[in-house]
């Protein structure tokens, strides 16, 4: 049976083939990719379209050929396509087809991992909230009901993409699909029937006839012909399931995601180039960064604890800016293999081992040879001799020898300048120093507060049975008669809530009583505290806020969310503690906020004359503010600083900034930028920064949510906060440093503006690190003036690194090399 499917399959392709004029034939063997019979070492980038704007589209990918890819990878985003069943959004910047379109006239390849789940700290994975309402449902198993939405979905692409000529089959830029994504690290949480769902996958896949491979990461029991491939921080170790598939590598972590409470990470430029280099030196083929470009968490796409942005410290910031010198090293590591690609994909491997975990590695061909040094020692440089020649590789680093004789890059020397992003205020001309502010609050009190809701149930219900994830806010509201007589009646009693994933606030009686939160992967808390009710009837008012739905792990489906129960009171008669268990009591529910529902963020709700300037509050929980601005000058990058608030959501024009928490601070220890050493594994602990400062103070506003003129800033703010401090800034580059080795290039360049001083310039062996630069036990004499000359008041320079051009260092015979600080 399977194979005359396959046959069936084979010949339909073969047809479709034949229909496009400019269709690509992409295959592969057990070395590399194909493209047209070719073998390619491909070099590929994520960016997920919904994390920027369509108008970034364009640069992020331009930028990103010239950083030297072949491929811009993206996940496809079931739960913002089909936000209701059956009900599809393509528009703005969930436009997949406009983006994979820009990737094709920007001349580059594109990989689509349909999953439709995608992890990738989105919300919920990507799935559809309403797929765990479906009856019977049970999500990424072998479940008729859910294998039919995802075969509905996952069809409506493929048709989609079909339609729109997109697959290189039929002249497109997609040369590779995956189905499911990570499924191999969560499948045996379902036990065989996460087997055989795994199965159908493959088969469903191949079904579809997109004429280009399919592949499945971190799955190490895929069936033929899924391609199994790996993520994660080192890929070197990796082997494919079968002689036929190509060594590839789909999620090199660039950096990595920040949470709630989190800090900021730091994945060096040079631990990166190794990781990369390395997973070439044993046989990779093709290799793709998770992320290239991070971008931003807009509306309510992060998952659980995740902040707005998701910089990820990508090679392009959030903002699309170039993030130096972790773009120009990989650029210049992209050339170089470039450059190998006929010997990395047809040569003979031969690897000698050195000991100490140095080795040398030989891709030979009949006329050509290229070789890799490698040094995975993270504490010591290795000198070996490689056919007569000694080499010296530092530790933790690869040497690339086109010819195997001459160094042309080492992943451990940096030559490529460093930037530091200053924030300006930039101001339009007449905006005022500080900002006007208009204010509603929430309108809660004469019924919510009241317990007046729209669906009531018997019990406590899971916040995406009753909400749906339509909005981040859901009420519960009960009510409990109390007389004197009640055993449980002391005038001192506590309420104790078991609630999980979110953020709780408690009222009773019209009274705000506290609040309490779950933490990033730890979303089990107790809300308790002491309260005061009468005679007669008290209301208690929940309201549960999402901040994001768990996205990761076998089961995160099914994880309670709101508020589970139980809800308790507890008392004291005499000695003896009285418990009454509200669980069961008479609920009754609203989804979402007045406010939302009324879209007071909108410039034309219909409340836009409903505000006012008097008595501007300040701490006041659940309280809208708005303001209007002019765009800060010039076209950089825009940033709201949100400092003084607490938590809650922006929106400019009525485009959501997505959620907003600045009054959470990140943990006070642990940071170690000071000592961050490239050398050894990196996981996402090291070399960590921001310890104690706001997790996320400032916020993207893309530029095409402002207009000339008039803007709108709308804050509602959840937990209380001062928004006098609030003000918009451009972000810039305010300081670029740089390092050249002798027989090396040194550029610097200010993104369009010119360098206006020279601070520091040493040729020899300087010390220190940007910032704190000085000078070594060597130094030519007068390179800080031949510096100014040629480079001071120009956008960008560049020195030869040479001692005819700077003058001897007298370093005797040791390496030297030049480091400049600049200020833009
Ligand atoms: C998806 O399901 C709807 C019915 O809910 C059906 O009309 C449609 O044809 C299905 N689409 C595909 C591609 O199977
Ligand atoms: C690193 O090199 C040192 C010095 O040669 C050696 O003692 C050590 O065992 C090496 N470590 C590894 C992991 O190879
Ligand atoms: C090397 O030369 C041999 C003999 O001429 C030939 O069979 C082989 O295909 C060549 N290999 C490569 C990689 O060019
Ligand atoms: C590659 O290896 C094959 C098989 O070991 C050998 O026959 C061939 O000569 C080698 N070619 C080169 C260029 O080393
Ligand atoms: C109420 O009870 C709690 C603990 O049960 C106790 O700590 C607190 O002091 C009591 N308050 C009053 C006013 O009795
Ligand atoms: C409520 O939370 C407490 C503290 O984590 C735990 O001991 C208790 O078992 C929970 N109750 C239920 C029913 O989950
Ligand atoms: C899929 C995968 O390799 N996941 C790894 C990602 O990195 C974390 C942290 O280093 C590991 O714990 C995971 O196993």
């Amino acid at each position: 049976m399977a194979i005359s499917k396959f046959a069936f399959c084979f010949c339909l392709s073969i047809a479709m083939l034949s229909l496009y004029a400019n269709a690509t034939e992409v295959s592969h063997d057990g070395r590399a990719i194909t493209i047209d019979g070719k073998r390619r070492l491909l070099l590929s980038g994520s960016i997920h379209y919904p994390r920027s704007t369509s108008g970034m589209w364009p640069d992020l990918i331009r930028k990103s050929k010239e950083g030297g890819l072949d491929a811009i990878e993206t996940y496809v985003f079931w739960n913002v396509h089909e936000p209701v069943r059956r009900q599809y959004d393509f528009t703005g910047n969930l436009d997949l087809v406009r983006f994979l379109k820009t990737v094709q006239d920007e001349g580059l390849y594109a990989v689509l991992r349909i999953g439709p789940y995608v992890c990738a700290e989105w919300n919920y994975g990507g799935l559809p909230v309403w797929l765990h309402n479906l009856p019977g449902c049970e999500i990424r198993t072998a479940n008729d009901v859910y294998m039919s939405e995802m075969k509905n979905f996952t069809t409506l692409i493929v048709n989609m993409m079909k339609k729109e000529k997109l697959f290189a089959s039929q002249g497109g830029p997609i040369i590779i699909a995956q189905i499911e994504n990570e499924y191999g690290n969560v499948q045996s949480y379902y036990g065989d029937a996460g087997k055989a769902y795994m199965n159908w996958c493959s088969n469903f896949a191949q079904s579809l006839d997109i004429g280009v491979p399919w592949i499945m990461c971190q799955q190490s029991d895929a069936p033929q012909p899924m391609i199994n491939t790996c993520n994660g921080w080192y890929c070197e170790n990796f082997k494919p399931n079968n002689d036929n598939s190509p060594k590839m590598w789909t999620e090199n972590w660039t950096g990595w995601f920040k949470s709630w409470g989190g800090k900021d990470p730091l994945r060096t430029a040079e631990d990166l180039a190794f990781s990369v280099a390395r997973f070439f030196q044993t046989g990779g083929t093709f290799q793709n960064y998770y992320m290239y470009h991070g971008g931003t968490n807009f509306g309510r796409t992060a998952a659980a604890y995740i902040t707005t942005t998701y910089d990820y410290d990508a090679p392009l910031d959030e903002y699309g800016n170039l993030n130096q010198p972790k773009w120009g090293h990989l650029k210049q590591l992209h050339e170089i293999l470039k450059s190998m690609e006929y010997t990395l994909t047809h040569g003979n491997i031969t690897t000698i081992d050195f000991g100490n975990s140095v080795s040398a590695t030989m891709y030979a061909t009949n006329d050509s040879a290229s070789c890799f040094f490698g040094n995975a020692n993270s504490s010591t440089d290795h000198t070996i001799t490689f056919q007569g020649n000694k080499y010296t590789i530092p530790a933790w680093s690869v040497s690339i020898l086109p010819d195997c004789k001459t160094e042309g890059y080492n992943t451990a020397k940096v030559n490529t300048q460093t930037s530091f992003k200053v924030k300006m205020m930039n101001k339009a001309e007449d905006e005022p120093e500080s900002l006007g502010w208009l204010w509603r609050p929430e309108n809660i009190d004469d019924t919510r507060l009241q317990g007046k809701g729209e669906v009531t149930a018997n019990k406590l219900m899971d916040q995406k049975e009753v909400a749906a994830d339509a909005s981040d806010y859901l009420w519960y509201m009960t009510s409990v008669y109390l007389n004197k007589d009640d055993p449980i009646w002391s005038g001192n009693m506590t309420l104790k809530i078991n609630a999980t994933g979110f953020i709780l606030h408690a009222y009773v009686n019209g009274e705000y009583l506290g609040s309490e939160w779950a933490k990033y992967n730890d979303y089990n808390y107790v809300f308790e505290k002491n309260v005061k009710l009468n005679p007669g009837k008290n209301v208690i008012s929940l309201l549960s806020a999402t901040v994001g739905f768990p996205n990761y792990g076998g089961g995160f489906e099914v994880i309670n969310t709101g508020v589970p129960g139980p809800v308790v009171l507890v008392g004291q008669n005499g000695d003896e503690m009285v418990i009454k268990d509200l669980s069961a009591h008479k609920w009754s529910y609203e989804v979402g906020l007045h406010g939302l529902k009324n879209q007071l963020f909108s410039t034309d709700s219909r409340y836009a004359a409903k505000w006012s300037a008097e008595n501007l509050p300040i701490n006041r929980m659940m309280t809208w503010y708005k303001t209007t601005f002019k765009a800060p000058l010039g076209t950089d990058p825009v940033v709201v600083d949100l400092q003084g608030l607490g938590k809650g959501h922006a929106w400019v024009n009525g485009n959501s900034l997505g959620r907003y928490w600045p009054s959470y601070l990140a943990k006070e220890d642990g940071c170690s930028l000071e000592a961050c050493d490239y050398r050894g594994s990196y996981d996402n602990n090291k070399c960590v920064f921001n310890c104690g400062k706001p997790t996320q103070r400032w916020y993207h506003v893309p530029r095409s949510f402002m207009q000339d003129g008039e803007n709108t800033l709308v804050l509602f703010e959840e937990f209380g906060g001062n928004p006098s401090l609030v003000n918009f800034q451009t972000v810039t580059t305010g300081t670029v440093c740089a390092n050249a080795y002798e027989k090396h290039t040194l550029e610097l360049a200010c993104q369009g503006r010119p360098i206006s001083s020279i601070k520091f310039a040493s040729f020899g062996n300087p010390q220190g690190r940007c910032g704190s630069f000085e000078k070594g036990s060597c130094d030519a004499n007068n390179v800080l003036s031949i510096i100014q000359n040629e480079c001071v008041g120009k956008e960008k320079c560049s020195i030869d690194v040479s001692e005819s051009k700077l003058g001897s260092a007298n370093c005797g015979a040791s390496v030297k090399r030049l480091a400049v600080e600049a200020v833009c």
